[in-house]
Protein backbone atom coordinates (compact mmCIF):
# COMPACT_ATOMS: atom_id res chain seq x y z
CA UNK A 1 0.00 0.00 0.00
CA UNK A 2 1.27 3.26 -0.81
CA UNK A 3 0.21 6.99 0.66
CA UNK A 4 -0.96 9.75 -2.18
CA UNK A 5 -2.22 12.89 -1.67
CA UNK A 6 -5.04 14.24 -3.81
CA UNK A 7 -5.92 18.01 -4.46
CA UNK A 8 -9.46 18.96 -5.15
CA UNK A 9 -10.91 21.86 -6.68
CA UNK A 10 -14.05 23.59 -7.98
CA UNK A 11 -14.92 27.08 -8.94
CA UNK A 12 -18.10 26.48 -10.70
CA UNK A 13 -21.68 25.75 -9.47
CA UNK A 14 -22.46 24.12 -6.03
CA UNK A 15 -18.59 23.46 -4.99
CA UNK A 16 -18.29 22.16 -1.70
CA UNK A 17 -21.17 19.54 -3.08
CA UNK A 18 -18.97 18.63 -5.56
CA UNK A 19 -16.02 18.27 -3.65
CA UNK A 20 -17.74 15.78 -1.21
CA UNK A 21 -19.02 13.88 -4.41
CA UNK A 22 -15.42 13.70 -5.69
CA UNK A 23 -14.21 12.37 -1.98
CA UNK A 24 -16.91 9.75 -2.36
CA UNK A 25 -15.91 8.49 -5.42
CA UNK A 26 -12.01 8.44 -4.41
CA UNK A 27 -13.28 6.37 -1.45
CA UNK A 28 -14.96 4.10 -3.98
CA UNK A 29 -11.68 3.39 -6.04
CA UNK A 30 -10.19 -0.03 -5.93
CA UNK A 31 -8.20 -1.09 -2.84
CA UNK A 32 -8.43 2.74 -1.56
CA UNK A 33 -8.84 4.31 1.35
CA UNK A 34 -9.32 7.56 2.51
CA UNK A 35 -7.02 8.27 5.59
CA UNK A 36 -7.68 11.90 6.14
CA UNK A 37 -9.61 15.20 4.84
CA UNK A 38 -8.94 18.65 5.01
CA UNK A 39 -11.07 21.52 5.43
CA UNK A 40 -12.60 23.35 2.38
CA UNK A 41 -10.72 26.34 1.94
CA UNK A 42 -11.87 29.48 -0.19
CA UNK A 43 -9.85 31.51 -2.69
CA UNK A 44 -9.66 33.66 -5.27
CA UNK A 45 -8.66 32.22 -8.85
CA UNK A 46 -5.07 32.13 -8.69
CA UNK A 47 -3.97 33.15 -12.91
CA UNK A 48 -7.79 32.85 -14.09
CA UNK A 49 -9.51 35.56 -15.57
CA UNK A 50 -10.97 38.12 -13.60
CA UNK A 51 -14.14 37.57 -13.58
CA UNK A 52 -13.98 33.66 -12.20
CA UNK A 53 -15.74 33.00 -9.47
CA UNK A 54 -14.05 31.63 -5.97
CA UNK A 55 -12.75 28.54 -5.58
CA UNK A 56 -12.97 25.89 -3.05
CA UNK A 57 -10.21 23.62 -2.03
CA UNK A 58 -9.63 21.02 -0.21
CA UNK A 59 -6.91 17.56 0.09
CA UNK A 60 -7.22 14.09 0.81
CA UNK A 61 -5.13 11.43 1.99
CA UNK A 62 -5.54 8.15 0.47
CA UNK A 63 -3.82 4.58 1.13
CA UNK A 64 -4.27 2.75 -2.20
CA UNK A 65 -2.48 -0.06 -3.71
CA UNK A 66 -2.73 1.93 -7.63
CA UNK A 67 0.29 2.64 -8.99
CA UNK A 68 0.74 6.70 -9.82
CA UNK A 69 -0.50 6.17 -13.27
CA UNK A 70 -3.37 4.16 -12.37
CA UNK A 71 -4.42 6.67 -9.87
CA UNK A 72 -3.98 9.53 -11.80
CA UNK A 73 -5.94 8.26 -14.38
CA UNK A 74 -8.79 7.23 -11.99
CA UNK A 75 -8.96 11.31 -10.75
CA UNK A 76 -9.33 12.02 -14.47
CA UNK A 77 -12.21 9.25 -14.75
CA UNK A 78 -13.94 11.21 -11.67
CA UNK A 79 -13.65 14.83 -13.16
CA UNK A 80 -15.30 12.99 -16.50
CA UNK A 81 -17.93 11.24 -14.34
CA UNK A 82 -18.92 14.22 -12.97
CA UNK A 83 -19.22 16.66 -16.48
CA UNK A 84 -15.71 18.00 -16.36
CA UNK A 85 -15.24 19.72 -19.79
CA UNK A 86 -11.94 20.79 -20.13
CA UNK A 87 -11.71 24.23 -21.59
CA UNK A 88 -7.71 25.36 -21.05
CA UNK A 89 -5.51 25.32 -18.48
CA UNK A 90 -6.71 27.84 -15.55
CA UNK A 91 -10.32 27.76 -17.41
CA UNK A 92 -13.27 27.31 -14.56
CA UNK A 93 -14.14 23.90 -14.13
CA UNK A 94 -17.12 21.64 -11.78
CA UNK A 95 -13.93 19.46 -10.24
CA UNK A 96 -10.58 19.40 -10.43
CA UNK A 97 -8.60 16.34 -8.87
CA UNK A 98 -5.05 16.52 -8.97
CA UNK A 99 -2.29 14.00 -7.83
CA UNK A 100 -0.12 15.97 -5.72
CA UNK A 101 2.19 13.83 -3.85
CA UNK A 102 2.74 10.08 -3.89
CA UNK A 103 4.98 8.25 -1.25
CA UNK A 104 8.04 10.18 -1.80
CA UNK A 105 8.10 9.39 -5.90
CA UNK A 106 9.68 11.85 -7.83
CA UNK A 107 8.52 11.61 -11.93
CA UNK A 108 8.48 14.42 -14.64
CA UNK A 109 6.48 13.35 -17.42
CA UNK A 110 4.16 14.79 -19.97
CA UNK A 111 1.56 12.65 -17.81
CA UNK A 112 2.30 13.20 -14.68
CA UNK A 113 4.67 15.53 -12.39
CA UNK A 114 5.45 14.25 -9.24
CA UNK A 115 5.56 16.12 -6.74
CA UNK A 116 2.88 18.65 -8.40
CA UNK A 117 5.11 21.23 -9.80
CA UNK A 118 2.85 24.06 -8.04
CA UNK A 119 2.27 22.29 -4.87
CA UNK A 120 4.84 24.62 -3.07
CA UNK A 121 3.94 27.75 -4.44
CA UNK A 122 0.40 27.46 -3.48
CA UNK A 123 -1.55 28.66 -0.35
CA UNK A 124 -4.85 27.09 -1.09
CA UNK A 125 -2.73 23.69 -1.30
CA UNK A 126 -0.23 24.32 1.45
CA UNK A 127 -2.93 25.22 3.93
CA UNK A 128 -4.89 21.61 3.27
CA UNK A 129 -1.72 20.19 3.20
CA UNK A 130 -0.95 21.68 6.69
CA UNK A 131 -4.17 19.94 8.15
CA UNK A 132 -3.19 16.60 6.98
CA UNK A 133 0.49 16.34 8.10
CA UNK A 134 0.58 19.14 11.23
CA UNK A 135 4.61 18.90 11.38
CA UNK A 136 4.73 20.30 7.84
CA UNK A 137 6.46 17.18 6.30
CA UNK A 138 4.74 14.76 4.12
CA UNK A 139 5.95 11.75 2.07
CA UNK A 140 8.98 13.11 -0.13
CA UNK A 141 8.57 16.80 0.94
CA UNK A 142 9.34 19.29 3.67
CA UNK A 143 6.74 21.82 2.54
CA UNK A 144 6.69 23.88 6.41
CA UNK A 145 9.58 26.65 4.96
CA UNK A 146 7.73 27.19 1.62
CA UNK A 147 4.17 27.71 4.04
CA UNK A 148 6.36 30.34 6.07
CA UNK A 149 6.92 32.15 3.11
CA UNK A 150 3.52 32.02 1.44
CA UNK A 151 1.36 34.74 1.66
CA UNK A 152 -1.88 33.28 2.93
CA UNK A 153 -4.34 36.01 3.61
CA UNK A 154 -6.48 35.39 1.19
CA UNK A 155 -7.81 31.49 1.59
CA UNK A 156 -9.91 31.54 4.13
CA UNK A 157 -11.23 27.84 5.69
CA UNK A 158 -15.32 27.47 5.45
CA UNK A 159 -17.18 26.53 8.14
CA UNK A 160 -18.82 23.27 6.54
CA UNK A 161 -16.57 20.23 7.19
CA UNK A 162 -16.58 16.79 5.20
CA UNK A 163 -17.48 13.82 7.20
CA UNK A 164 -17.12 10.79 6.15
CA UNK A 165 -17.81 7.12 8.41
N1 LIG B 1 -6.52 25.96 -9.90
C1 LIG B 1 -6.01 26.39 -11.03
C2 LIG B 1 -5.79 27.81 -11.29
N2 LIG B 1 -6.09 28.67 -10.21
N3 LIG B 1 -6.91 29.10 -8.06
C3 LIG B 1 -7.40 28.64 -6.90
N4 LIG B 1 -7.69 29.52 -5.93
N5 LIG B 1 -7.63 27.31 -6.69
C4 LIG B 1 -7.36 26.38 -7.66
O1 LIG B 1 -7.58 25.17 -7.45
C5 LIG B 1 -6.83 26.84 -8.89
C6 LIG B 1 -6.61 28.22 -9.06
C7 LIG B 1 -5.64 25.44 -12.07
O2 LIG B 1 -5.53 24.16 -11.62
MG1 LIG C 1 -5.93 19.29 -12.65
MG1 LIG D 1 -5.39 22.07 -10.41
Amino acid sequence: MSEAVVGLGSNLGEKSKYLLEAVQALSRLPGTKIKGISAIYSSGPENGAADQEDYHNMAVKVETGMSPMALLGACLGIEAAMGRVRAGRGASRVIDLDLLLYEGVKNESFELSLPHPRLLQRAFVLLPLKELYPAGRAPGIFFEPYLKETDTAGVHKLAQRIEMD
